[in-house]
């Protein structure tokens, strides 16, 4: 009865998919879920012959694992999980396993460990990304937890996970909520790199008036180069897709207001407490919003102008620039959520080590690129590098195409299309390599009103002075 080496509670999409994933590396799977008719179809369509074994009852589903226990909770992130913590708990005992494989908040996943610890229970607070096909094929996972309980489930883990050559993409990266504070910082990465490819393409599309077609075979292109990465992959197919219905580009039918399930903003809220800055993570959450306000939008488009004349740029020279500019604001991208990882870990205990997260966001995620194996490699020398800008061969690279990513900035401005990313990141990078910032008259400014009191180059002290005498 009980020969079950794992269990699954949740049975939408990813708890589906990664249901299938463990049962095709020979585990034995029991998969329950709340509401009945899940459960049902999923058996009678998905599961074919693979060695899974259904519950419609909590004991029952309990009962059909090996102890200790190990299961994996794939239900809807916030109170959802607490629920089903809340009503698995009676029927567990010490040493048994929950896994949240949800995107809960790394506060969350601390309090609910801290909780069931009480009754000896572990709980992994697991990241998972790669989406739908992540999970049937192989994601990229990023446990944090009680390391001897990640012990017992590495084996299931590792099975599972995306693979780089034999090396499969999860590691242990330490206690308490630090799965998902990882989890949650590769989100605001990818809201930032999103944000970015969406601001070349405006620029070929409004602006050059490329066909989406055209726009593609940019991209295909890209992907063999240093932009090489699964966001620039998808983009260069979601670009020819034709709408069934009426035969033309699909991504011209798109309504342009973006949604967002708060991982983005939970980067930069917490960014904010550790006062780590991340202008291009928290410019791609402000166009998402700003996209949302579409009916205001266009309102102020017949109000609102832009500049009278337009600056021209012949077209093969402007897929250059992009591509200078796309692969600068990334490298700013990552080098701004690594940033709040290193700083999360000193303040938080975390001890992550960076390298490794590169190394397991190398395949199975959304953010996976082959940028990843660099920014691996400059950690691995120094894990305690300030920003990753500052590594040889990211320096480099930023120096070699700034010059394209200036022109981009120049000429978005002087056509007035919008490029929050792609200039916030260029701000980003000319404010971290400023020795000296205007940051004085901030301070004279706050002596002035506040008396706050300033410091001086020259002198040891703080001073203060009467600026109206
Ligand atoms: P359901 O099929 O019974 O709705 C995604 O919504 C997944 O989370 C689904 O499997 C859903 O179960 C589950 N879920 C959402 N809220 C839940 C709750 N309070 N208790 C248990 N499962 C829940």
């Amino acid at each position: 009865m009980n020969d079950c080496d794992i269990g699954v509670y949740g049975l939408a999409v990813m708890g589906q998919n990664l249901a299938l994933n463990i049962a095709d590396h020979d585990f034995n799977v029991a998969v329950y879920n709340r509401t009945t008719l899940r459960i049902k179809t999923f058996m009678q369509e998905e599961v074919a012959d693979r060695s899974v074994k259904a519950a419609y009852e909590l004991p029952e589903f309990v009962n059909l694992l090996r102890t200790p226990r190990i299961i994996l909770v794939m239900v809807k992130a916030g109170f959802a999980i607490d629920a089903v913590i809340d009503d698995l708990k009676p029927y567990l005992q010490a040493g048994d396993i929950i896994i949240d494989g949800g995107n809960s908040h790394y506060r969350d996943s601390e309090r609910r460990a801290e909780l069931l610890s009480e009754h000896e229970i572990h709980y992994i607070g697991m990241g998972v990304s790669g989406g739908e096909d992540g999970a049937r094929l192989g994601p990229s996972l990023m446990p944090g937890g009680p390391l001897e309980a990640y012990q017992r489930v590495e084996a299931i883990l590792k099975a599972i996970a995306a693979k780089v050559g034999n090396e499969p993409c999860v590691a242990y990266l330490g206690p308490h909520g630090v799965g998902h504070y990882v989890k949650m910082v590769h989100n605001g990465i990818e809201y930032a790199i999103m944000q970015a490819i969406a601001e070349v393409y405006d620029l070929m599309r409004r602006d050059a008036g490329m066909t989406p077609q055209q726009i593609s075979e940019v991209f295909r292109r890209w992907n063999k180069g240093p932009l090489s990465s699964f966001l620039i992959e998808i983009t260069g197919h979601l670009l020819t897709h034709t709408a069934a219905d009426t035969g033309e580009p699909l991504i011209d039918l798109i309504l342009d207001r973006a949604q967002q399930k708060g991982t983005g903003k939970w980067t930069i809220q917490d960014a904010l407490d550790i006062a780590v800055p991340v202008p291009t993570i928290s410019a791609a959450v402000d166009a998402r919003v700003i996209s949302s306000l579409k009916e205001a939008r266009e309102k102020a488009s017949s109000i609102l102008q832009g500049p009278l004349a337009g600056f021209e740029m012949e077209q093969d020279k402007l897929v250059k620039v992009l591509e200078q500019a796309l692969l600068a604001t990334m490298i700013c991208s990552y080098a701004q959520g690594f940033d709040v990882l290193r700083v999360a870990s000193q303040g938080y205990d975390y001890h992550l080590d960076l390298s490794q997260v590169a190394r397991i966001w190398r395949a199975g995620c959304i953010i996976r690129a082959d940028m990843l194996n660099m920014i691996s490699d400059a950690f691995a020398m120094h894990n305690n590098l300030p920003n990753l800008m500052l590594a040889p061969h990211f320096a480099q690279s930023l120096q070699d195409i700034q010059s394209g990513w200036r022109e981009v900035v120049q000429l978005a401005v002087q056509n007035g299309i919008p490029v929050p990313a792609i200039s916030s990141a260029l701000a980003y990078y000319d404010s971290y390599r400023s020795a000296r910032l205007p940051a004085n008259l901030i301070q004279a400014q706050r002596d002035y009103f506040g008396a706050h009191t300033y410091e001086r180059i020259d002198r040891e002290g703080q001073f203060h002075t009467l600026w109206e005498q």
